[in-house]
């Protein structure tokens, strides 16, 4: 395993300021170790208010940003503003952006780039479809989606990757530990072979797709598992507390 022990809580399109000022002073009051790293996502229009309310313990991301440089283009938020903002974090490349936006590996890639350029901290989504994984496409899927992230990364100190296979997102079935821990040490493998030995030792790979409070603790014992990337189950502080304490 590698580095300090990771969780993400990605809020998606979910919130009110009403259930968004709840979940905050849920996790206020949510106890985990200090050894853990824990981000939570909220949506763009909440960001502010998460950024002023949440507690220090806290990191808070975005869930996209722009590929490039503040300006003219209606409807996106630029790296800068996001770092003005005292955001820290940015996922890019979720699956659900992938597949329902078309976002290909290089503009994934683009946005990395422009997104580590600007002083953000990265978090990568790569992961297959069932039809990939049926089909044996698996490895060339990832490897395409990994290779879009490393053409474009010169330093990985900032970037976390998450194995987040689509048909374990938001559909209750989870990866087995095992099926988790193969790919995850595939990308360990890639990661060494194709960018550095140190670069694969020290990145955090973490699992997302239908994690929850009840499977978090075994997919956590797995060596290449190093945290974790929660949708659903983010959304509830009791839930998301327990995910934090899972190693
Ligand atoms: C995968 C995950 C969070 P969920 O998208 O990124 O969502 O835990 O709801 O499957």
């Amino acid at each position: 395993s590698s580095g300090k022990f990771f969780v993400g809580g990605n809020w998606k399109a979910n919130g009110t300021k009403e259930s968004v000022s709840k979940l905050v002073s849920g996790l206020n009051s949510a106890q985990f170790p200090s050894e853990v790293d824990v981000i939570v996502a909220p949506t763009f229009i909440h960001l502010p208010y998460v950024v002023e309310n949440i507690d220090s313990r806290y990191q808070v991301s975005a869930q996209n940003c722009w590929v490039g440089r503040a300006g003219a283009y209606t409807g996106e938020i630029a790296p800068e503003q996001l770092t003005d903002m005292s955001v820290p974090w940015v996922i890019l490349g979720h699956s659900e952006r992938r597949s329902l936006l078309e976002e290909g590996n290089d503009f994934v890639g683009a946005k990395a780039a422009n997104a580590l350029t600007h002083g953000l901290k990265v978090i990568a989504c790569i992961g297959e479809t069932l039809e990939q994984r049926e089909t044996g496409h698996m490895y060339d899927v990832l490897e395409g989606q990994l290779k879009g992230v490393a053409d474009n990364v010169v330093n990985w100190t900032d970037v976390v990757v998450a194995y987040e296979p689509v048909w374990a997102i938001g559909t209750g079935k989870v990866a087995t530990p095992d099926q988790a821990q193969e790919v995850h040490a595939f990308i360990r493998k890639w990661l060494a072979e194709k960018v550095s030995q140190e670069v694969s030792a020290a990145t955090r790979i973490i699992y997302g797709g239908s994690v929850n409070d009840q499977n978090a603790a075994e997919l956590a014992s797995k060596g290449d598992v190093d945290g974790f990337l929660v949708g659903g189950a983010s959304l509830k502080a009791d839930a998301f507390a327990t995910i934090c304490n899972a190693r």
